[in-house]
C-alpha cells in the first residue's frame, strides 16, 4: 500500500519555497499542527467530559463563549509560545493582542491571528467546527515588543494561512502562497496525512450558502442576487442549491470541494457583517484565492483592504470565481 506523505514531511519538503526560509515558518506550522491535534481531542469528547456549553463571559464582541472557545484559546496560545517563533498572537477571543516579551520571542519574526473556534454555536449539536489561522512577518524592530501595525498588515501580506476543520474526519487545509494542500489526520496513528494534492475550487459553483433567515435585512444586491440564484434556467444551471452550516469553516470547506459561495453580507442586524477581516475573512480569501477562487466584500478584494482595527468587520463573498463575480455584478448594479 503507498504511504501517503505526512504533513510534517510536506512541510520540510516545501520549506524551500518559503520566503526567507529558515525553518522558523516551519516550525511555527508545527505548532500549529500540534494545537490543533490537542484541539481536536478535546472536541471529541466534549460530549463527555463537562466543557460543553457556555463559559459564563463574553468576549470583546459582546458575544457569550462556549467552554471549549476558551480552552482553544489557551491550547493555541500556550502551544504557539513553548515553540518561541511568534512575538506576538491576536486571538478573536481577546480584547488586545498578546506580546510575548522575553528574549526568545521578542527576536521571533512571525504574528499569529487566530479564530480559536469557529463556529462554537455548533459544538453542542455535534456539527463541525474550526479553527482559522494566519501568519503574518513582523514589520516593527525585532528585538523590540510587537505593536499594533503588526496585526493590522493587509492580507496580502499574510505568510501562510489554513484552518483545521473538525468534522466528520479532521483536516487542516493552508498555504503559503503556493497553493492549497489538505491533510487528513489519522487518529490511529496520531499523524496528518496528504489527501488533498494542489486543491483548486471548481470555478463554476452551483451552491449557495448564506444565512436567508436574514433575508429581509440584506442589501438589495444580496436580495437580488439570491432570487436570481433561484430563478430556472437550464443554460446556467440554476436553480443553484442553498446549503448553510453556520461554521464558516465548514460552509468553506464544503464549497472548495464542491464549488459555491458563501455570503455574509451587510445588513440592518450586522451593520458591518458578522465577520472579522483578520481572524477569518483574510485567511479565506488568501485560502480561496491560491484555489484559483475570489473573496471580496462586494465591491473590492478583501485581501486590500487596510485594516484599522484588530476586531473589524466586513461584508464577505467568498468562493467560485463566477459566482462571486455574479454577485458583485448585482451588487453594483443595485446599490
Ligand atoms: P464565531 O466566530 O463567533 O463562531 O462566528 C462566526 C460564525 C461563522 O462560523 C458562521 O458562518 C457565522 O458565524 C454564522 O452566523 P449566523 O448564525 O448569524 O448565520
Ligand atoms: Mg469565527
Amino acid at each position: 500500500m503507498r504511504r501517503h506523505t505526512t504533513l510534517g514531511e510536506f512541510i520540510i519538503e516545501n520549506q524551500k519555497d518559503f520566503p526567507y526560509a529558515k525553518g522558523e515558518l516551519s516550525a511555527l506550522l508545527s505548532s500549529i499542527r500540534l494545537a490543533g491535534k490537542m484541539v481536536n481531542q478535546e472536541i471529541n469528547k466534549a460530549g463527555l467530559a463537562e466543557i460543553l456549553g457556555k463559559a459564563g463571559n463574553e468576549n470583546v464582541q459582546g458575544e457569550e463563549q462556549m467552554k471549549l472557545d476558551v480552552l482553544a484559546n489557551e491550547l493555541f496560545i500556550s502551544t504557539l509560545k513553548n515553540r518561541g517563533e511568534i512575538c506576538g498572537l491576536g486571538s478573536e477571543e481577546m480584547d488586545d493582542f498578546v506580546v510575548f516579551n522575553d528574549k526568545i520571542h521578542s527576536d521571533a519574526k512571525y504574528v499569529v491571528l487566530i479564530d480559536p473556534l469557529d463556529g462554537s454555536s455548533n459544538i453542542d449539536v455535534n456539527v463541525s467546527v474550526g479553527t482559522i489561522f494566519s501568519i503574518y512577518r513582523r514589520v516593527s524592530e525585532a528585538g523590540k515588543p510587537v505593536t499594533l501595525e503588526d496585526f493590522l498588515q493587509p492580507g496580502n501580506k499574510q505568510v501562510a494561512a489554513g484552518y483545521l476543520v473538525y468534522g466528520s474526519s479532521t483536516m487542516l487545509i493552508y498555504t503559503t502562497g503556493n497553493g492549497v494542500n489538505g491533510f487528513t489526520y489519522d487518529p490511529g496513528i496520531g499523524s496528518f496525512f496528504l489527501s488533498h494534492h494542489k486543491m483548486q475550487i471548481p470555478q463554476k459553483g452551483k451552491i449557495y450558502s448564506i444565512n436567508e433567515g436574514n433575508y429581509v435585512h440584506f442589501p438589495d444586491g444580496v436580495k437580488k442576487y439570491l432570487k436570481w440564484c433561484q430563478e430556472l434556467d437550464e443554460g446556467s444551471n440554476r436553480p443553484y442549491t442553498s446549503r448553510y452550516i453556520g461554521s464558516l469553516v465548514a460552509d468553506f470547506h464544503r464549497n472548495l470541494l464542491k464549488g459555491g459561495i458563501y455570503i455574509y453580507p451587510k445588513g440592518t442586524k450586522a451593520p458591518k457583517g458578522k465577520l472579522r477581516l483578520l481572524y477569518e475573512c483574510n485567511p479565506m480569501a488568501f485560502l480561496a484565492e491560491q484555489a484559483g477562487g475570489k473573496a471580496s466584500d462586494g465591491y473590492q478584494r478583501i485581501l486590500d483592504i487596510i485594516p484599522e482595527e484588530l476586531h473589524q468587520r466586513v461584508p464577505f463573498f467568498c468562493g467560485s470565481m463566477n459566482m462571486v463575480e455574479k454577485a458583485e455584478e448585482f451588487m453594483d448594479k443595485f446599490q
